[in-house]
């Protein structure tokens, strides 16, 4: 079996990544100015209908989520167990150890990976994946440990915790959710998707189907919305959802969700204290096998979606975009669509957000980051080819 990591690294990219490191006045956002002309003259050209070039940088198996470290290495996550540290200036990836024992199969695996707003400090990193359980039962588990990382290049996790887990673990290899993000106030949220039992969503005695809110331990706030309830609805900030693939802040503090809907019924929520967001009581889509789903407009009780795809998109990663590299697209959302093969840019107007573009990417795309170079990364989901490594620069 061929090795799985193939560098891609392009000639290109070490001139632009040592552009960055050198001079923080040479950084590449200025790629388009005079002060960085050697690197816009051999910068890729964009193909017709992006408005930006695409260098690939790497191959991946199966990746699910990325994060940079503050060094500009990136931790990536292969959804069959393996963590990568990336180092892009010398174009390898080498395993962290001590990652968790992982439920692979379906749309299980290793799952996200984010750093501790400390993380400069204190070295914690986050993991979610799909937890093996009794007999066929899984469910999602986020741990933290500790990153401890050597001077040959690789690293482990070590006083690796599972801080939070669904409950109840139920059969089944879908809808696990497991996207990770923190505030600016330091709480860490967690997008619990239903596993494919419907009912749940609605259920306050399970944390499947909701958004939860926790303290960076785990343990529950004292304001959360239903915390005198107790038990897992304590966790709870929100609920009716169905496969939330993407979670976000934008630079206002509110939190944006996806959320893979039904036939015809994908999301974009903005996600309000204690809010109800209908699944499987509304959807603007319907049941994969024709039956009908009442449209969100009959439920006004439940929070309705400020965009709704149909043809569906298959949304997975969200970012929201904050750089300078792109700076037209400050404050923009990108979203990777998986059938779609595309990454789709969204627009917001207060609290309404449209769909502004789509480009075509040739591949299920899973994960959208915005680099330290304010770049557009991106992850392919490798589940019918790709599994790429992209980065994304004002094309030339
Ligand atoms: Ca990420
Ligand atoms: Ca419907």
């Amino acid at each position: 079996m061929p090795h799985p990591h193939r560098p891609l690294l392009v000639a290109v990219l070490p001139a632009l990544l040592s552009a960055a490191a050198c001079s923080g006045a040479a950084a590449p956002q200025d790629a388009t100015t005079s002060a960085s002309a050697s690197a816009s003259a051999s910068a890729p050209a964009a193909e017709a209908g992006r408005p930006f070039a695409v260098t690939p940088v790497h191959a991946f198996t199966e990746p699910w989520a990325m994060t940079f470290l503050p060094d500009g290495r990136l931790l990536v996550t292969e959804k069959r167990g393996q963590l990568q540290l990336y180092d892009l200036r010398a174009g390898k990836a080498t395993e962290i150890a001590g990652v968790p024992a992982v439920a692979y199969g379906g749309q299980g695996g290793l799952g996200d990976v984010v750093l501790h707003p400390d993380f400069a400090n204190n070295k914690v990193v986050y993991l979610s994946y799909a937890e093996p359980g009794d007999g066929d039962r899984r469910g999602a588990a986020v741990a933290r440990a500790t990153l401890a990382l050597n001077a040959a290049g690789g690293g482990a996790l070590q006083d690796l915790k599972v801080i939070w887990r669904q409950a109840p673990k139920v059969s089944g290899q879908g809808h696990y959710g497991h996207r990770i993000a923190f505030d600016r106030a330091g709480k860490l949220w967690i997008s619990s998707s239903e596993r494919q039992k419907f009912d749940p969503a609605q259920d306050m005695t399970s944390n499947l189907g909701k958004i939860v809110r926790l303290n960076d331990d785990g343990s529950v706030p004292a304001d959360n919305p239903f915390a005198a309830r107790g038990g897992v609805a304590s966790q709870i900030w929100s609920l009716g959802h169905r496969n939330v693939l993407g979670i976000a802040f934008d630079a206002q503090g509110r939190l944006w969700a996806q959320e893979m809907g039904p036939r015809g019924g994908d999301e974009l929520n903005l996600i309000e204290r204690g809010a109800n967001y209908g699944w499987p009581i509304v959807s603007n889509g319907d049941h994969y096998d024709g039956r009908d789903i009442p449209d969100h407009a009959t439920g006004p009780q439940f929070a309705a979606p400020k965009v709704s795809w149909n043809p569906v998109i298959s949304p997975a990663g969200l970012m929201i975009y904050s750089g300078s590299l792109f700076p037209d697209w400050k404050g923009n959302a990108f979203i990777g669509g998986l059938s779609s093969r595309s990454l789709v840019r969204i627009e917001f107007d207060g609290s309404n957000a449209k769909e502004a573009a789509r480009y075509d990417m040739g591949q299920r795309i899973r994960e959208v980051e915005q680099g330290p170079d304010g770049a557009l990364w991106l992850l392919e989901d490798g589940k019918d080819g790709g599994g790429r490594l992209l980065r994304l620069t004002p094309a030339a």
